[in-house]
């Protein structure tokens, strides 16, 4: 009985979100800005994988960022040295971020100038995976240290996601983490997934990474492009 009132809720939770998903979506389509959703487990290397991507590629697309913690201000701090423009999410209690935390940003200045934006997820293996916030890409980072089962165990991240990294590859040789066994678990739920391997330490795999981010992007732009413009009053 309480379960299913429980499902109700959560449903109900769920279903504004994809709502307001959904606004952040045209509103990022208005603007012309492709974003991205960076969602792995703690520190399986989001911020360090911008850190590396703004050093050498700052010049090649003008980003900003959404920096999501549930407290303190560490990895906006980090990006903020990199000269980008970033805003801190501080969620609280709560263990991701969700579509109305990012639609109170969607107005900032940096935002509107920049071609892409990078949200990096609170580090959680689950609930980010249920919280789409209007992205056009959502990629999940999987460390070699965290073990290739991961995709068994916590299966809805990789399956609503487009882009699967490997990180901190430069421990392959330390660790036992077949990456083939990860991958076949992976495309066994999403057979259509892009998959990459990187080291930010090393820089192994982070010009395919800008490749990606820069394919991506103009193919969003030509998209938007052809799409007819949606207009809002906010
Ligand atoms: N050896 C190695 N260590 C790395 C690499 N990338 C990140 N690290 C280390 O992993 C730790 C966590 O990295 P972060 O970039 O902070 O990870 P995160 O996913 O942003 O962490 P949260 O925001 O707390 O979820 C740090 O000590 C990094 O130095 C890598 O490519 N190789
Ligand atoms: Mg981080």
């Amino acid at each position: 009985m309480h379960e299913s009132a429980d499902e109700h809720a959560l449903e109900r939770i769920l279903g504004r979100n994809e709502e307001l998903a959904e606004h952040n979506r045209e509103h990022f389509q208005r603007l012309n800005v492709c974003t991205f959703n960076l969602m792995s487990a703690p520190g399986a290397g989001k911020t360090s994988l911008l850190e590396a991507t703004f050093r050498i590629a700052k010049e090649k697309f003008k980003s900003c960022v959404i920096e999501g913690d549930m407290v303190g201000n560490l990895d906006a701090d980090r990006i903020e040295k990199l000269g980008v423009p970033v805003h801190q999410i501080s969620t609280g209690r709560s263990c991701h971020l969700d579509a109305q935390m990012v639609a109170r940003l969607l107005h900032s200045e940096p935002l509107e100038k920049s071609d892409v934006l990078f949200i990096e997820n609170v580090g959680n293996l689950v609930c980010p995976a249920e919280f789409p916030l209007g992205e056009h890409k959502r990629i999940t980072l999987l460390s070699v240290t965290e073990g290739d089962d991961k995709p068994i165990k916590y299966p809805v991240i990789f399956r609503n996601c487009d882009v699967v990294i490997f990180t901190k590859c430069d421990l392959l040789e330390y660790v036992d983490f077949d990456i083939k066994e990860a991958e076949s678990h992976i495309r066994a739920i999403n057979p259509d997934i892009t998959t990459m391997q990187i080291s930010a330490k090393t820089g192994y795999g982070l010009e395919k990474w800008v490749a990606w981010v820069s394919t991506t992007l103009e193919e969003f732009k030509r998209s938007a492009k052809l799409k007819p413009e949606v207009h809002h009053a906010h």
